[in-house]
C-alpha cells in the first residue's frame, strides 16, 4: 500500500459519508465525480475512501462510486465501526473520522472534506467522534470549518483541548461551513499551499505529530448562504428534529437534507462549491508536500 502509494505520486483522501449520507441524489453522483476530476486537474490522485462487502477501500473507481452513491442501506461508519463492518460484510460510507483513519494508516497525508463534525447545539449532549479521531491522526484536513449547525464555539475549544492544530487558510476569521465567518478567530493563517506543505513537513520532523492539521479554507463572502436564510433554517431544521426524535448519527443527515430542502437548493450549491473548493486546495497541497 505504503510502495503503491509512493508511486502514484500526491494523494488526496476523499470521504464518502458525504455521497452516500450528505448529498441528495443524484447530485451526489455528479459531484463525487467533479471532486475526483478536481483533484486530478490539480495534479494529484483522488483517493475517495468507503467500505464495500465488509472491505476498506482507498480509491474507487466508476463502478463503485455509482453504487455507493444509488444503493439504499449503506451504513454510516465511523472510525469505531471498521472492524465491525468488516466482521459483517457490510457497505459502509466513510465519515470524517473514519476517513482520516484509514488514509493515515495508508499513508494518505492530505484529506480534503466539507464541514467536520463537531460539538452539537443543545442537549442531551452529542460530540462528534471526528474531533478525537483528529486529535489522534497524523493528516491535514482542507475543510470550511465545522458545519454551522454544531456550536461552534464549544467545538473549538474542544479542538484545542485534544491537540489538534486549526489554521485558516488566508484567513484569522475561522469560517462557518454555509457562512463565510463563524464569528470566532483562529490563531493562524496559512498563506500557500508552501506553506501548509511547511507545516505539514515540520510535524513529521519535530516528531510531534499524532494530531491533525485543520486547515479551515472560507467560502469567498459573495458566495456563502445568506446568512438570513441560514438562521431561519436553522431554527426551524433544530424544531423539525426536535419533533421528529432524530437523534445521534442521524442528526447530522437529517439537518443537513433539511438545509437542501427548505432553502430552494441554495444550501446544495454552496456544499458542492465548498467540497470543490476544499478539493483543489487540497489537491495543491498535497502536489507541494511531495
Ligand atoms: N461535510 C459535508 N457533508 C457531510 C459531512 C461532512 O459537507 O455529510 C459528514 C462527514 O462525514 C462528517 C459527518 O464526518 O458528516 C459528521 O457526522 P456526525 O456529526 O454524526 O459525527
Ligand atoms: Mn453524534
Amino acid at each position: 500500500m505504503a510502495d503503491a502509494l509512493a508511486a502514484a505520486g500526491p494523494v488526496v483522501a476523499l470521504e464518502s459519508t458525504i455521497i452516500a449520507h450528505g448529498l441528495p441524489r443524484p447530485d451526489n453522483l455528479k459531484v463525487a465525480r467533479e471532486i475526483e476530476a478536481t483533484v486530478r486537474a490539480a495534479g494529484a490522485v483522488p483517493a475517495t475512501i468507503a467500505v464495500l462487502g465488509g472491505q476498506v477501500h482507498v480509491g474507487l473507481d466508476d463502478d463503485q462510486l455509482t453504487y455507493l452513491a444509488s444503493t439504499d442501506g449503506v451504513t454510516k461508519l465511523s472510525a469505531r465501526d471498521l472492524a465491525l463492518a468488516a466482521a459483517k460484510g457490510v457497505d459502509g460510507a466513510t465519515t470524517v473520522a473514519a476517513t482520516s483513519a484509514v488514509a493515515a494508516a495508508a499513508g494518505i497525508r492530505v484529506f480534503a472534506t466539507g464541514g467536520l463534525g463537531g460539538v452539537h447545539r443543545d442537549a442531551p449532549y452529542d460530540e462528534s467522534a471526528d474531533l478525537i479521531t483528529l486529535a489522534r491522526t497524523p493528516i491535514a484536513v482542507v475543510c470550511a470549518g465545522v458545519k454551522s449547525i454544531l456550536d461552534v464555539g464549544a467545538t473549538l475549544e474542544r479542538l484545542e483541548t485534544l491537540g489538534v492544530a486549526v489554521a485558516g487558510y488566508g484567513t484569522l476569521r475561522f469560517p462557518g461551513f454555509y457562512l463565510s465567518d463563524s464569528g470566532f478567530p483562529v490563531d493562524w493563517s496559512l498563506e500557500s499551499p508552501d506553506e501548509v506543505a511547511r507545516a505539514i513537513i515540520a510535524r513529521t520532523a519535530q516528531g510531534v505529530h499524532h494530531g491533525a492539521l485543520v486547515l479551515a479554507n472560507p467560502l469567498p463572502e459573495a458566495e456563502q448562504l445568506d446568512p438570513a436564510l441560514h438562521d431561519r433554517t436553522l431554527a426551524e431544521g433544530m424544531a423539525a428534529l426536535e419533533a421528529g426524535g432524530v437523534t445521534g448519527k442521524a442528526v447530522t443527515p437529517f439537518l443537513l437534507a433539511w438545509f437542501h430542502e427548505h432553502t430552494g437548493g441554495a444550501s446544495l450549491d454552496v456544499n458542492v462549491r465548498i467540497i470543490l473548493r476544499n478539493a483543489d486546495l487540497a489537491a495543491r497541497i498535497a502536489v507541494a508536500a511531495a
